[in-house]
């Protein structure tokens, strides 16, 4: 059964370029109900753990320092068929390929740094959301 959860960080390219308050109206405007939300900084280590089901691919070194090159924001986001309405949101992982008025459409650069990141199942939202937030920091 699909669960109402998803799990976002606005990554460091995206606060870098000025576009938190932006995202965030695109995911309100979406529907989505903030469960819970924190800016922060992952270390290169927390980043890495984050990222460890691409501990083999070509791209994780890159990605482990992009991640923790400067602050994100974290959220739990609440909304019913939470995973894929917000990957419909954000769109393809590769700027190039997604679609109009999706947020990586209008703020990511490249496949790298693409601005958002949304959870890809429920079990991975849950895994997700326990990472960065404690049951009292959930409202
Ligand atoms: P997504 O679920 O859309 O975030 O995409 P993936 O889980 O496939 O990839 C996670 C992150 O790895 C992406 F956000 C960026 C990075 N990545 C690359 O840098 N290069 C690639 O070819 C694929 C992913």
């Amino acid at each position: 059964m699909a669960t109402n959860r998803t799990l976002t960080m606005i990554k460091p390219d995206a606060v870098r370029a000025g576009n938190i308050g932006n995202i965030l109206a695109m995911i309100n405007n979406a529907g989505f109900r903030i469960v819970a939300m924190k800016y922060t900084k992952l270390s290169a280590d927390k980043a890495g753990k984050f990222y460890e089901v691409h501990k083999e691919r070509p791209f994780y070194g890159e990605l482990v320092s992009f991640m923790s090159s400067g602050p994100i924001v974290a959220a739990i986001l609440e909304k019913d068929n939470a995973v894929a309405d917000f990957r419909t949101l954000i769109g393809a992982t590769n700027p190039a390929e997604a679609a109009d008025g999706t947020i990586r459409k209008l703020y990511a650069t490249s496949i790298g740094e693409n601005a958002v990141h949304g959870s890809d199942s429920d079990d991975n939202a849950k895994i997700e959301g326990d990472f960065f937030f404690s049951e009292l920091e959930r409202f």
